[in-house]
């Protein structure tokens, strides 16, 4: 796709709406879907629109501002979405369960709860 390496992947398609996805945020560089397979509640996929970076520890040492727009993004998800107490995961390498090689994180939590009854 580009003379960086970086090959398109599944989430790229998405991005491209070439695929289907809720998509629930997006900035200029980054985009938010709810996962297909939820395994919480509340299950987003935050990732970036970039697909050059393999996971966190390429895209942390190679573009630190936008890993930190990438949790910003997560955190305003997980304060609508959940009650403020979530799961920030980022899967590794294969063996550590990541199947998509274009970094992204799983934001994981409970519903957000309803509100006092009293
Ligand atoms: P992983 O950390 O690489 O395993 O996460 C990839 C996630 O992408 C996984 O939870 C899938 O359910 C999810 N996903 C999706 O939401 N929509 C898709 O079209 C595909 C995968 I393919």
């Amino acid at each position: 796709m580009s003379s960086s390496g970086a090959q398109p992947t599944i989430f790229s398609r998405i991005i491209a709406r070439e695929i289907p996805a809720t998509i629930v945020a997006e900035t200029e560089h980054i985009i938010a879907f709810l996962d297909i397979a939820p395994k919480a509640p509340v299950h987003v996929v935050v990732t970036t629109k970039d697909p050059q970076y393999q996971n966190v520890v390429e895209l942390a040492a190679g573009n630190p501002v936008l890993l930190a727009e990438l949790v910003a993004v997560a955190e305003q998800i997980a304060a609508v979405r959940t009650n403020g107490q979530f799961r920030l995961v980022f899967n590794t390498g294969a063996a550590a369960g990541q199947t998509v090689f274009h970094v992204h994180a799983h934001v994981l939590g409970s519903s957000q709860p309803t509100e006092s009854l009293g």
